[in-house]
């Protein structure tokens, strides 16, 4: 395992994301009808969301790094891309870190070790090797390979419409990333004044300066400046699952007929698998508020985290076991309320919030769970049903990554609800 240092991000390299858009777009594979559900118009809402601030836009604060150097070609062309082994102990990685029975959490002392920093407003973490890659909410990817850090433009038609908390936001690299180059990200865009989201297939310049769009999977997803979902990821069956946010119209999550407020379950080229749970529909669970972090323990059981509502009652954030075509109960019932038919949480914080996002499986059966509002990162223990926690004081954290036996966690202090420190946003590894 390459250790990284902040004297080797001496030389940060930075290349502006691209203003205009001109990449070229495969034919949907799916599509979102319009007026299926309702589009959120840019300004709707005023909802605290995952943040602390009611009512204020969080991206106001965005925006202010000036930094905007050249990239230098082939800076990262001796990478060792040796294959994808994704963000998680269990995604079939040859990891030679703790190995099963053994806990990644054990021994940590509560101090990080920086391995990329000054990244704006970043999202969800990839290992490809010892290459990283984050996607960064304004439409681009950071990659830090070889010591060097850069900043790859992404070219997409339509673009990345970064308002409130969307942007572009989950990032998956393809199981044959090694030799395909290809990834696939869920983002914002804007359609006529409504906002939306969709899944898409892009592919990495063989020479390391960026991203092209190769294909849509899935576009139309209902979006607004709140609730936007946004976790994307392989399962251990090689499909691709996405969470949905309510985008603010909660009954939407009940209705089957609408992909918000859901987990989706799709093929690799954005199809609808025929053992999905209901017939023809891309819809694996229901009944979600705002899910931003999925994954899978290595005997396969997959876990989900989710927002709970803030104002009054706040808090009742969630930690659920997903199964296929369970209704996880939003909007009808908040915390261990019970329903006909619901399925309730593993877990929920009562009136605390704690704004969980991205979550990592550990290979001794544990969920590692980023918290945003909750400044920390956590350990979730399926099998007692407690949260504990591993580490904090390096404020928001959006998303958690166990990769060669050690735990990776990304800052969220940029996203115009934190107070960034000096060098933020930072991509840390725990020691
Ligand atoms: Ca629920």
């Amino acid at each position: 395992m390459r250790t990284y240092t902040p004297k080797k991000l001496a030389a940060l390299l930075l290349l502006l994301p691209l203003a205009a858009c001109s990449g070229q777009t495969g034919a949907p594979a799916g599509s979102v009808p319009a007026g299926q559900s309702p589009v959120q118009t840019p300004n709707a809402g005023s909802e605290a969301g995952e943040g602390t601030d009611a009512g204020t836009d969080p991206n106001e604060a965005n925006g202010t790094d000036g930094a905007d150097g050249k990239a230098e070609p082939g800076a990262d062309g001796a990478a060792a891309d040796t294959g994808n082994d994704g963000k998680s102990a269990t995604s079939g990685s040859g990891g030679t870190g703790a190995g099963s029975g053994g806990s990644v959490t054990d021994g940590l002392t509560g101090e990080t070790e920086i391995a990329a920093e000054r990244l704006e407003t970043p999202w969800e973490i990839q290992f490809a090797g010892d290459t990283v890659y984050m996607t960064l909410r304004g439409g681009s990817i950071a990659k830090v390979s070889g010591g060097r850090q850069t900043v790859q433009p992404v070219s997409l038609d339509p673009g990345v419409l970064e308002a409130g908390e969307g942007g572009m936001l989950g990032f998956a690299l393809a199981p044959d990333f090694a030799e395909s180059r290809a990834a696939y990200v869920y983002h914002t865009y804007g359609e006529g004044d409504g906002i939306r989201n969709r899944v898409i297939r892009i592919e990495e310049e063989p020479s390391g300066s960026g991203w092209t769009e190769t294909a849509v999977l899935l576009d139309g997803i209902p979006g607004a400046r709140v609730h936007d979902g946004g976790r994307i990821a392989f399962g251990p069956d090689g499909m691709l699952y996405v969470t949905t946010g309510d985008a603010q119209d909660e009954s939407s999550a009940q209705d089957t007929g609408s992909v918000a407020g859901k987990i989706l379950r799709m093929t690799p080229e954005g199809g609808v698998p025929g053992d999905n749970p209901i017939a023809d529909s891309y819809v694996y669970s229901y009944g979600h508020r705002n899910s931003q972090g999925i994954d899978w323990l290595a005997d396969g059981t997959m876990y989900a985290s989710e927002h709970g509502p803030s104002g009054n009652p706040g808090g009742h954030d969630e930690m659920n076991e997903i199964v296929p075509g369970a209704n996880y109960g939003w909007p009808d019932v908040l915390g261990d309320e019970s329903g006909e038919g619901l399925t309730p949480p593993l877990y929920h914080t009562g009136e605390e919030a704690i704004a969980p996002s991205g979550i990592a499986a550990t290979p001794d059966g544990k969920v590692l769970v980023a918290n945003l509002r909750g400044e920390s990162l956590t350990s979730f223990d399926p099998e007692t049903g407690e949260m504990a926690d591993v580490l904090s004081g390096v404020g928001r954290i959006r998303d958690v990554a166990v990769h060669d036996g050690q735990v990776y966690v990304l800052t969220n202090n940029t996203d115009g609800r934190g107070s960034p420190a000096e060098g933020d946003d930072k991509l840390l590894i725990l020691r």
